[in-house]
């Protein structure tokens, strides 16, 4: 059988601010056209459809809209899980008539147990849990590490095995020696929730969600599909699209998304990123993270740079930044109050105080000893 895999569409996610809606649509147009021409006979969605466990609503309706286009204009079966992003229990909402269409759309770890049968191959679906609903389930409070849950629940899945299929596995989850980037959430600190591959090598085939770069993970027949769109400045190199899963004879072939707009790391100096001959030459309407090598103030930067780059995601400096002569910390002396009003007043205002403001300056300064006795 040949499955289209693909994870983490984050619907109603934003880029450093900006609005993703419109990324998200085009990429979700790319891959219905690839299920499409590949002739596929299913979706495999490996968790976070949606960015948050309360979606606004245009993520609901765009979300709904994509799921609407697959399973019932395209009539192509869909084989989900929820991810740590997702709400279990809204996600799952209508899950119970879903199969009716192909839908399948699978939250609760018990599920995870039913595979769901095709004429040659068994899917087993185990949305993202908690060590504590593996302990309940299995009524076992040794189960305290994700590693030890998964090795379980894997145990328990090749029990359901029918040896004349071949078995593919949904999850989500980070596999250990993964890469990661800064667009996903760390699920514990310390690395106590990472799975071994070896937990999983008994699988035909493993389609991962949660890590968002297609090249996290490199095992023969397991892979973190990634995002269909960059989410951070880290994945300015990577390669978005999804993986055609071929299951007799198994092969994996990868197929690139083109980016509504792409994500670009420069660093040069302001003169250059300002001169013609170096941006007329770039993709403008792209989003940019800008680092400049100059180490001097530059008035207004953010606003000048805008005029030429629309969409900055980040400005930051490569060598540091030098602040000018006179915001540099001075030896402090000590000096009469009145001293240190004039002496300010003269380097702000590059002349002396007059006769009159000295009088002013006097009465206040007598007014605030006052005050303070
Ligand atoms: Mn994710």
């Amino acid at each position: 059988m040949r499955f289209l895999h693909t994870a983490d569409w984050h619907i109603g996610r934003r880029l450093y601010g900006y609005d993703l809606t419109e990324a998200q649509k085009t990429a979700f147009a790319q891959i219905e056209q690839i299920a499409l021409d590949q002739h596929v006979d299913g979706i495999l969605l490996a968790g976070d459809l949606y960015d948050r466990s309360l979606p606004a609503e245009t993520a609901v309706t765009t979300l709904n809209e994509m799921i609407q286009k697959l399973n019932l204009t395209d009539h192509l079966p869909i084989y989900a899980i929820s991810g740590n992003h997702d709400s279990a229990t809204r996600l799952a909402t209508g899950a119970p008539w879903y199969p009716a269409t192909q839908f399948y759309m699978v939250t609760q770890l018990e599920a995870a147990f039913k595979p769901i049968e095709l004429a040659d191959t068994q899917i087993f679906s185990l949305p993202y849990f908690e060590p504590f609903a593996a302990q309940q389930y299995f009524d076992d409070a040794g189960l305290v590490q994700l590693d030890q849950c998964v090795a379980a629940v894997v145990a328990k899945m090749k029990t359901k095995f029918d040896p004349t299929k071949k078995h593919i596995l949904i999850a989500h989850f980070f596999v250990s020696g993964s890469a990661t980037t800064d667009s996903e959430t760390q699920l514990t600190v310390g690395g106590l929730a990472a799975v071994p591959a070896a937990t999983l090598r008994d699988f035909d085939y493993v389609a991962l969600g949660h890590l968002h770069g297609k090249d996290a993970l490199h095992e023969p027949k397991m892979r973190y599909s990634g995002s269909p769109v960059k989410f951070s400045l880290s994945e300015a190199q990577q390669q978005k699209g999804v993986f055609i899963v071929d299951t007799e004879p198994f092969q994996l072939t990868f197929i690139p998304l083109k980016p509504l707009h792409d994500v670009h790391k420069l660093t040069a100096s302001f003169d250059e990123l300002m001169t013609p001959a170096f941006y007329e030459a770039l993709p403008l309407t792209d989003y940019f993270g800008l680092t400049l090598t100059d180490v001097k103030p530059i008035p207004d930067v953010m606003a000048r740079l805008k005029t030429v780059y629309k969409n900055i995601l980040s400005l930051d400096r490569a060598n540091g930044y030098t602040l000018p002569e006179t915001l540099q910390q001075k030896t402090l002396e000590h000096k009469a109050p009145l001293t240190l009003l004039s002496d300010f007043y003269e380097e702000i205002a590059k002349e002396d105080l007059t006769e009159k403001q000295l009088q002013w300056a006097k009465k206040a300064l007598a007014e605030a000893n006052k005050a303070v006795e």
